[in-house]
């Protein structure tokens, strides 16, 4: 049989981190929670990729090579070989890179247009409000502004998540999943979220985790799936 030898990326990024399997999807990340919604989804889709390491270490996310692809230096950003028309598709933004990928492959989002726009919505909900307010809080909580003697800011943002904790909390009642007994891109948007709330930024008490049952529920069942165990700790840190 004849061997193809596969077309070598030409992009930018590969100068800094070399593709060794040029074929196949190009993940540039690091296990944040907005990382892994990336590498949950490829590893529950079973497609084929290549995860390279992007070290805030190093500043990795400020260099030249990483600019090209995402100007506004953050995780995480992919390259898929094999883009709209054959051609190679950059993209950056947790959020549409797993519109994307849901619409590439058909999997993780209904296929009816209503469900559809119904998952994009608590997609959006995630990118507009907990990534940013969850975010935040961990700042003002566990980081440089835990020193802050103006608590106004933290308690702002204890406020504000307790709020998205609530809309969540009732969107979870009576519901296995944020779409109801399909597993979707919006729950892989949002778990990662309130799971670094909870776990890293250790904020369970301040926000009074335990008034919110049904996230805890849907919570558990999220961190036990394998894909998200594996996921979670892809890529390697080093
Ligand atoms: N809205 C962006 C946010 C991405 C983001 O904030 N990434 C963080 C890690 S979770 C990052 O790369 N920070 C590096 C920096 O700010 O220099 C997305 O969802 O992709």
């Amino acid at each position: 049989m004849r061997q193809t030898t596969p077309t070598p990326i030409t992009h930018p990024i590969a100068q800094k981190w070399p593709a060794q399997h040029p074929e196949r999807l190009q993940l540039y990340s690091l296990p944040t929670p907005n990382g892994v919604k990336v590498s949950i989804l490829l590893e529950e889709m079973g497609l084929p990729y290549e995860a390279h390491l992007v070290s805030f270490e190093t500043n990795d996310q400020m260099s030249p090579a990483f600019l090209a692809l995402n100007p506004n230096n953050k995780i995480p950003a992919i390259l898929d070989p094999n883009g709209p028309g054959g051609q190679p598709l950059a993209l950056f933004e947790s959020g549409a890179i797993l519109m994307y990928l849901a619409e590439k492959t058909g999997q993780f989002i209904p296929q009816d247009a209503a469900g559809r726009y119904e998952t994009l919505q608590w997609v959006m909900f995630q990118m507009g409000g907990i990534g940013p307010m969850f975010g935040q809080l961990g700042f003002f909580h566990k980081f440089a502004g835990k020193d802050f003697e103006d608590k106004r800011p933290r308690d702002r943002y204890v406020a504000e998540s307790k709020r998205l904790l609530g809309v969540l909390e009732q969107r979870l009642t009576g519901r296995a999943w944020m779409m109801g007994d399909a597993y979707t891109i919006a729950d892989i948007a949002i778990f990662p979220w309130v799971r670094g709330l909870v776990g890293f930024y250790g904020a369970g008490d301040l926000v009074g985790f335990a008034d919110f049952p049904n996230v805890a529920r849907v919570l558990a069942a999220f961190v036990e799936r394998p894909a998200v165990v594996r996921g979670l700790a892809i890529p390697a840190r080093g």
